[in-house]
């Protein structure tokens, strides 16, 4: 609508190339998204929300700057969002996940590095990202080599602030990662001129608490059989808690939840019973990619789980809502270092036990161990974990792509070999 186009204007963005982008979404979305049979009826308020992602959502944003709101950009579960929100500013993710900004990242990043940095530096220099002109500041991390020394260039673009993610999970790295909220603690009362008392914190931390346990009801949903939700619409619900109101998204992924629990009782599902189940593992899977869980679930199988930072991840390390102090408050929020298991870590091998668990649970056939191209930390501990999963007899298909469509047909052929063979 021209009101958009004026906002995207006043964004400083380029309207010609983000016309471009966005021709190429609808098609994608119809394609992946609305030939599925049987979707929830709840999955309407998704769709829609994907399709305001650029325009209504950005409404709602630069409403709330224009009314004193900090807006924060973010690249790793771990960055505490809780700090956000305590003094009500906004957060969103900003991993990229399109081809389409890949060959603008690469004319300042290395071609030989991993697309979902490529793509995001691409998202910035092309001006197509409302989220990234719309940010105050970004909050970036020491986790793999590639985010860390991009964190260099991006602060060319926008102001990034950096948080020492420790790599090892002992004492002296909990006390480091401890300081580091502290820090970032006084930045962002810094930035958003509010002090965050313990009151203030609490209530972030009750509201991202309440958006974790929503997204693992509904993870816990994908475990029935017949599974009442594809893994596409799941993924789709875990993209989009990274740039929706937390409140909101809460509220409808339980009402989407209410709706998947009545499913489960009537025995009604998206796949026949019996279908062959997926869990897929490895790197997340910012929006807008859903390549590989296209493949799999028009080949036949249903995704019934993600242990990636666009899944199991994102919810896991339930903050302890009882500290009365900032100081206890920020040592509950340290403590989620030893519960979110990143392959940035050495070593990483309770992973492997959450994976196993997730088998178990979701009642997984076999796993896909999915990394993306020239991603070293998954890439490297793929070995590990598939000789773990090799060893308790669960089948392993280990796969690496891009963004790009190129290996569209040779990924499903390994695919299909591997879904006949489980
Ligand atoms: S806690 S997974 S969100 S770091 S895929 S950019 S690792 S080269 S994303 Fe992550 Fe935090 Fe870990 Fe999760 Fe590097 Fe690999 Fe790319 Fe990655």
């Amino acid at each position: 609508s021209d009101t958009y186009r004026e906002m995207w204007r006043e964004l400083d963005m380029d309207l010609e190339k983000h016309d471009v982008f966005l021709g190429t979404l609808p098609v994608a979305f119809g394609e992946v998204f609305l030939r599925q049979e049987n979707r929830p009826a709840g999955m309407a308020y998704f769709d829609n929300a994907l399709a305001e992602a650029h325009g209504g959502r950005i409404q709602e944003i630069l409403a709330g700057k224009k009314a004193g709101r900090m807006v924060a950009g973010t690249f790793c579960v771990f960055a505490p969002e809780e700090l956000i929100f305590a003094v009500d500013g906004i957060s969103i993710g900003l991993c990229g996940g399109a081809q389409f900004t890949v060959p603008t990242g690469e004319q300042v990043l290395p071609r030989n590095l991993c697309p979902l940095i490529k793509s995001a530096m691409g998202f910035k220099l092309d001006r197509i990202c409302p989220y990234f002109q719309a940010v105050d500041f970004l909050i970036g991390e020491t986790t793999c080599d590639g985010k860390k020394k991009t964190w260099e260039i991006l602060n060319e673009y926008v102001p990034t602030y950096v948080m020492e993610l420790p790599q090892k999970k002992g004492a002296a790295d909990l006390t480091l990662w401890e300081g580091e909220i502290h820090r970032l603690k006084e930045e962002i009362e810094h930035r958003s001129g509010r002090e965050i008392t313990a009151d203030r914190l609490a209530s972030g931390i009750k509201m991202a608490n309440a958006r974790r346990d929503a997204l693992a009801r509904l993870y816990r949903a994908r475990w029935a059989d017949p599974v009442p939700i594809s893994g596409k619409d799941a993924l789709l619900i875990s993209q989009l808690a990274f740039f929706d109101d937390p409140e909101r998204f809460t509220a409808q992924v339980n009402s989407l939840c209410d709706e998947l629990e009545d499913r489960i009782a009537r025995g009604e599902g998206v796949t026949r019973k019996g279908a062959p189940r997926i869990l897929v593992t490895g790197t997340p899977m910012a929006l807008p990619y859903w390549k590989l869980h296209h493949l799999v679930e028009t080949s036949g199988a249903v995704i019934v789980g993600e242990e990636t930072c666009t899944g199991t991840r994102y919810f896991a390390g339930r903050v302890a809502e009882d500290g009365r102090t900032v100081e206890d408050q920020v040592k509950d929020l340290a403590r989620r270092l030893t519960a979110i298991n990143c392959a940035c870590f050495t070593p990483n091998k309770d992973r492997v036990e959450d994976i196993l668990r997730l088998v178990r649970d979701a009642r997984a056939d076999g796993v896909i161990y999915f990394s993306l191209q020239f991603c070293q930390p998954f890439g490297v501990e793929g070995r590990l974990v598939e000789r773990a999963l090799q060893e308790a007899g669960v089948p392993v298909l280990r796969l690496e792509s891009d963004y790009s469509e190129e290996d569209v047909a040779q990924l499903k052929t390994r695919i299909e070999a591997f879904l006949e063979m489980i």
